[in-house]
């Protein structure tokens, strides 16, 4: 008795497992990095304003922008939003965006 309770353990341990490998997986495969080039970048202040838009965006993992190149880089989850979302985002912040 006690060694059918070890085997249906392993047999539970095992199939938890593989949920949440594949979970794992699904969840990478939605992660997307774009650099976007942003317009009206004039100051030290214009990246953290962008950032804090980008931020906003639900669905935004992580942003950062600079302004010596003029881009910002955006990771995000493709099930929770998308770059016209992103683009929108600084455009309404007063820096109008496009995919670099
Ligand atoms: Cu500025």
């Amino acid at each position: 008795m006690p060694k059918k309770i070890l085997f249906f353990l392993m047999f539970l341990i095992a199939i938890n497992g593989s949920f949440f490998q594949s979970a794992m997986a699904a969840d990478k495969d939605s992660i997307k990095t774009v650099t976007l080039a942003v317009k009206n970048m004039t100051c030290r202040m214009c990246p953290i304003t962008i950032r804090k838009s980008l931020k906003k965006v639900d669905g935004v993992i992580s942003a950062s922008a600079d302004l010596d190149s003029k881009t910002a880089t955006v990771k995000f989850d493709t099930h929770k939003t998308n770059i016209a979302a992103l683009i929108a985002a600084t455009t309404n912040a007063g820096y109008p965006s496009s995919v670099k």
